[in-house]
């Protein structure tokens, strides 16, 4: 196989700390900084980050100023490896090791123009669309605002700083997995700002602005099996080293409180409505991925690539893409849906990326409303029909009972686990499902009230206990394969 190895090319000695980057996990490394690095190769400048970590993490931040903020990420599938050494970083803070101060004085840095975020679904602390003021860790933040610990906290007491610095306002930029991504950020920080003092809350939605984003590159976490192809490749052992796929993409709502750098030049698209591209990826990708990863979790596949490689999840994930959640998607111009669909399929079975089904499934609670429980509602509301994304729902409630169809254990990492793990320990069957269609932080008040909902997942549940998974599956496809 042929190896294309890249290193920076610019100035670095020229970057200063302009973004500032909560949640520097395996998907920044391999996907924001990406971008930045190749506009860096094609024409320098002083875009450089600081990458923040906010609990886990320190080391890696410490290995990662031990080689002089370098770091490499490798490109894989069957045919093409590319590794690429990433230059971008001017800093790195994390609160623990480094004390808070630093982090919430870093706000106020005349040069800082962007705060970006990928600190997962329950790092925004949302009920609904707003901010959960009863969250634990909201509550406390909120009796000491100074010396915040949630990410929600830090950005409201950096901005405050920031403000109190007489500097102007900056770009929040949310590059997660949630559907308006952008305004949930800003309902959240305001919403924290609001609770601590009207008028900072005023500034911030008069100077800062929230642009939605949909970001798409898989970034399975690392395993021992990419660290070591990371260090054959390199020479060298390497804390942020990450393994994704060469597939990426990145859209962004055209809304930005002051500079950002040029990302249209590197393939970014810039656009006024993120939305339609949001839905199609957080219900055809992520919908899919969450179908895969219970179910396949618990049939005992231990990646999505050994689920496609199943003629029945092949088939099953194609056809939820296509017949379910493509048919719920305004349309996109220029973009053909069919062909999406199969590149995804294509995608996921990418056996260079061992993309685990347990690591998909974890925080499914605040995954399944963007991705399996919207097009249910659609497909409730004009009468079709919704086979798999019902079993894809009763999935989930097959995998939180901890075992696969050959008695393993199987992980349960949720916001909701404690609760979750009651409503498991209590009963099983349809008083189980009932229970758990209860659950207003997953099952809203529309979804709670519909008898047709809950007799449709009760019924799709029965059939994965009754039938087993693939056979109740297959008995869904178009064209069962079985
Ligand atoms: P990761 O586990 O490698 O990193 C997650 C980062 O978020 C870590 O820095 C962690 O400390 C931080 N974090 C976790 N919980 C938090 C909380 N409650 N408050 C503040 N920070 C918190 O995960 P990875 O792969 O980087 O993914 C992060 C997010 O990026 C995903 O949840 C998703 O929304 C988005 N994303 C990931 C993709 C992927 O393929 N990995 C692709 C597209 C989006
Ligand atoms: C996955 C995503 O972990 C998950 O929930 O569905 O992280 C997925 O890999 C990315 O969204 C791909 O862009």
């Amino acid at each position: 196989m042929k190896v294309t190895k890249i290193t920076p090319a610019y100035d670095r000695s020229a970057l200063k700390p302009r973004i500032l980057h909560i949640g520097f996990g395996a998907f920044a490394r391999a996907h924001q900084m990406v971008y930045l690095d190749e506009l860096l190769s094609q024409e320098g400048g002083d875009w450089g980050v600081m990458a923040v970590r906010l609990n886990s993490g320190a080391q890696a931040l410490s290995a990662l100023d031990a080689a002089n903020g370098l770091y490499t990420v490798i490109e894989a599938d069957d045919d093409t490896l590319t590794a690429r050494e990433i230059g971008v970083i001017a800093g790195t803070c994390h609160p623990e090791r480094d004390g808070r101060d630093r982090l919430l004085d870093a706000f106020g840095a005349p040069d800082l123009a962007i705060v970006s975020l990928t600190i997962t679904e329950k790092g925004y602390c949302l009920s609904g669309h707003t901010l959960d003021l009863d969250h634990k860790g909201i509550k406390a933040d909120l009796d000491t605002p100074t010396a915040p610990k949630t990410a929600i906290g830090v950005i409201v007491e950096g901005l405050a700083r920031r403000r109190a610095a007489g500097q102007g306002g900056l770009t929040v930029m949310s590059c997660d997995n949630l559907p308006e991504n952008g305004a949930l950020a800003k309902a959240a920080v305001l919403a924290f700002a609001q609770a601590r003092d009207a008028a900072l809350a005023r500034w911030i939605e008069n100077t800062c602005r929230f642009p939605a984003t949909m970001v798409d590159r898989i970034v399975p976490a690392l395993d021992a099996d990419s660290a070591a192809l990371i260090e054959e490749v390199t020479g060298h052992e390497d804390a942020n080293g990450i393994l994704c796929e060469p597939f990426c993409q990145w859209v962004i709502e055209d809304n930005f409180a002051g500079p950002r750098p040029a990302w249209e030049k590197v393939g970014v698209q810039i656009v006024p409505d993120v939305r339609p591209f949001e839905d199609m990826k957080l219900r055809m990708l992520n919908g899919a991925h969450t179908f895969i990863a219970n179910l396949g979790a618990v049939t005992g596949h231990a990646t999505v690539a050994s689920s496609v490689a199943d003629p029945v999840f092949r088939a099953a994930a194609r056809q939820l893409m296509g017949a379910e959640q493509a048919a719920t998607l305004a349309p996109l111009s220029g973009v053909d849906l069919d062909a999406y669909a199969d590149a995804l399929i294509a995608r996921f079975g990418n056996a260079r990326l061992q993309h685990r089904t347990t690591q998909i499934a974890t925080d499914t609670s605040a995954k399944l409303p963007q991705r399996l429980l919207a097009p249910a509602k659609a497909h409730l509301a004009d009468g079709s029909a919704w086979p798999l994304t019902a079993l894809g729902i009763a999935g989930w409630m097959l995998y939180l009972r901890g075992k696969d169809e050959a008695g393993n254990d199987l992980p349960l990492c949720d916001p909701l686990a404690d609760a979750l793990r009651d409503i498991v320990a209590a009963q099983d069957g349809a008083e189980y499902v009932s229970a758990l269609l209860s659950l207003r932080a997953v099952f809203d008040a529309d979804l709670a009230h519909n008898a047709e909902f809950a007799a449709a997942i009760q019924k799709a549940y029965a059939e994965l206990t009754t039938k087993g998974v693939r056979a109740a599956i297959n008995a869904r496809l178009h064209s069962p394969v079985l």
